[in-house]
């Protein structure tokens, strides 16, 4: 069975961005592969963070994979820094990996200027950081959004930079997209982000939530409810395509472009629909929140089958190295 790696910060609240864009398409992989899905604390530490909070944030981010559809039985959930190996490996990708590719990557620029008080080094390494984490599980595929799909093909080079000088230990792993690889915020500009402040988080109530939709930016070129839009530029209609059927799909293109239907009508619609999924999600994830030892157990053995894996690729990696054992 070919194997799967994927993972999540525990950053903050989880929302409709990575749940689209990555978390649902995890759940659907898990029928067809070996999946190894990873809570990554260590790549969380590169920007500020609120220590009092983390080991709750870890345990709900594992909390809201489950409630989302993931089961135990049919992969692996795990917290990073639970299986410290992946650090170890990123030390010696760092080893290969040009300076330069790093100091080219989006996210890194992107950060570094969100953070200016506080560009790390480990902010520059997170792309070695996330290619130890695939890797050392020697995977081959990685469900991501659009805006990992740089750190990935980073991860190719690394992989084939390593090989190269070591010998062939290591596949060249490929980016899987989902059907809505990017979600924009409620802003209508940026990607929605847990950071940035402009998401629609997956466990808020009803009301919270419609609100942040019902005051979401559309097409920015239909100012009247008289002026036809245009749904292939509207961030709504990228999420409706995640939620709606065909049939709601067509109606809502042709009442967006005619005008036949306002952003509000449109809204009303996908809310309804968002809310039959997430709604089931919700409560998993309430009931689940009383039971939370249940949750450490799941995130306990995941490592421990993890352990296993990673421990075999390091003594393997140590061994091309020429690293005395
Ligand atoms: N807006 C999005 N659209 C589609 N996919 C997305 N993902 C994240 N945002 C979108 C995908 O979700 C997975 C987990 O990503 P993450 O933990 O890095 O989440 P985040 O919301 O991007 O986290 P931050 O810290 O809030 O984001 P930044 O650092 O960007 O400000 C990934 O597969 C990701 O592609």
């Amino acid at each position: 069975m070919k194997r799967i790696f994927s993972g999540i910060q525990p950053t903050g609240e989880i929302h409709l961005g990575n749940y689209v864009g990555a978390i649902r398409n995890w759940v659907t992989l898990t029928d067809e592969y070996d999946c190894v899905f990873c809570v990554v604390d260590y790549h969380a530490i590169t920007v500020e963070y609120e220590i009092s909070e983390f080991r709750k944030r870890a345990i709900e981010t594992a909390l809201i994979l489950l409630a989302c559809g993931l089961s135990p039985e049919k992969c692996k959930i795990f917290v990073q820094s639970h299986v410290p190996e992946h650090t170890e490996l990123a030390w010696i990708f760092n080893c290969v990996t040009p300076i330069g590719e790093l100091e080219r990557m989006t996210q890194f620029k992107d950060k570094s200027k969100q953070h200016r008080a506080n560009i790390n080094m480990g902010l520059m390494d997170y792309p070695v950081l996330q290619a130890a984490d695939i890797l050392i599980y020697k995977a081959g595929f990685v469900p991501v959004g659009e805006d990992q799909v740089q750190h990935i093909e980073l991860s190719r080079e690394v992989a084939r930079k390593f090989n190269a000088r070591f010998g062939n230990v290591f596949p060249e792993p490929q980016a899987l997209l989902s059907m809505a690889p990017k979600i924009l915020g409620v802003d209508g500009e940026a990607k929605m982000s847990k950071t940035l402040n402009n998401y629609i988080g997956l466990l808020e109530d009803e009301e919270v939530m419609w609100e942040k939709l019902r005051t979401a930016v559309t097409d920015v070129n239909r100012v009247r409810r008289s002026d036809p839009g245009n749904p292939e530029i509207c961030n709504i209609y990228t999420i409706h395509r995640a939620f709606s059927d065909n049939r709601i799909l067509l109606d809502v293109d042709k009442g967006c472009r005619t005008a036949g239907i306002g952003c509000i009508d449109c809204k009303k619609m996908l809310f309804k629909n968002m809310i039959a999924e997430l709604g089931p999600i919700r409560e998993k994830a309430l009931s689940l929140m009383k039971d939370t030892d249940y949750v450490i157990d799941v995130i306990r053995a995941g490592a421990k089958k993890c352990s296993a894996i990673a421990k075999a690729t390091m003594a393997e990696t140590r061994s091309a190295l020429g690293i005395l054992a």
